[in-house]
């Protein structure tokens, strides 16, 4: 089968606020160096790059002193993510967003943004499901809660972003990759009845039973979204990431959850984040995500 042409626009979000290591918002450039574009337009597609989202420096904002950890940010965070939400929705409708991070608190805007405000599906590939609130989290990082705030947990100032409460249901969200969780989200996700596909159920189920689940859960929406954080990758094949945990997806494990979801025709927009350039090793990380994408968005070989 033919890969149908489609309208990419790609946004990058250079936020670094979400968590401690610096460097991640060097994670669109990263990318475009990695010939994004020009690999995307090798499959046919028509791409056009929005630019960069507006994120302050770090040095530059004052710490609310009241605010813990990386909470500190917040009001900068939900700037950026409240910028990232206007940007998708100024995008004409069918154009196939993938949004680069950034950390992984840039999805509170991409998928708010990628849903147009109706429902969608998220399939969030990580080894972590981001699933915190700012009172179960151990760090205070804001890039381990994003997913919980987007099914309407947590923080009311990161809940209502554009419109008030939730905007995913938790069981339209299916993690996948998963080898690392606070105690208090095991508890909220299984509370919200969230789908986990943890490593086990990778090394036991392989990836091809674990996408026909996914394409069988996704059956008939109009959107569905791949937030794919680089350090769902074995830290062997993706060194340049914050928080890499072993046991990871292997090489061909990653292409084949993308070739397989392309072949679903279900994915609608797609975020790829958490790409640290000064922790990886010749840009190796971000070469690895942008040949994920094109996989994700038809690659074929043969
Ligand atoms: N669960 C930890 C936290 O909330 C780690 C999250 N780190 C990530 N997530 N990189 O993808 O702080
Ligand atoms: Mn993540
Ligand atoms: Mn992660
Ligand atoms: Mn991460």
């Amino acid at each position: 089968r033919l890969v149908r042409m489609k309208q990419i626009g790609v946004l990058g979000v250079p936020m670094d606020l979400g968590q401690g290591r610096r460097g991640v918002d060097m994670g669109p450039s990263a990318m475009r160096y990695g010939r994004l574009q020009e690999v995307l337009e090798g499959l046919g597609h028509h791409v056009h790059d929005y630019g960069d989202i507006k994120v302050p420096v770090v040095e530059s904002l004052h710490r609310q002193p009241k605010e813990q950890g990386g909470m500190g940010y917040l009001e900068a965070i939900r700037t950026v993510c409240l910028d990232t939400i206007e940007a998708l929705h100024q995008m004409p409708a069918g154009v196939f967003p993938i949004v680069l991070g950034g950390d992984h608190s840039i999805a509170m805007g991409s998928v708010t943004g990628a849903s147009r405000g109706e429902r969608i599906g998220v399939i969030w590939v990580d080894a972590h499901a981001d699933f915190n609130t700012p009172q179960t989290s151990p760090s205070g990082n804001i890039h381990g809660m994003p997913l919980a705030h987007l099914c309407g947990l947590g923080d009311p100032r990161l809940v209502d972003l554009s419109r008030p409460g939730a905007k995913v249901r938790p069981e339209d969200v299916v993690l996948v990759g998963i080898r690392s969780l606070d105690t208090g989200e095991v508890k909220l996700l299984r509370e919200r009845g969230v789908t986990v596909f943890t490593m086990k159920e990778i090394d036991v189920q392989g990836i091809p039973a674990i996408a026909e689940q996914v394409a069988a859960q996704f059956d008939g929406f109009a959107r569905v979204h791949v937030s794919l954080d680089a350090d769902v990758l074995d830290p062997e094949i993706a060194p340049g990431v914050g928080t890499p945990v072993a046991g990871g997806l292997t090489y061909r494990e990653a292409h084949l959850l993308m070739e397989l979801l392309a072949d679903a025709q279900i994915v609608t927009s797609l975020d790829l984040v958490e790409v640290n350039p000064i922790l990886d090793i010749a840009n190796r990380t971000a070469r690895m995500m942008v040949e994920l994408a094109s996989s994700l968005l038809g690659k074929k070989i043969y």
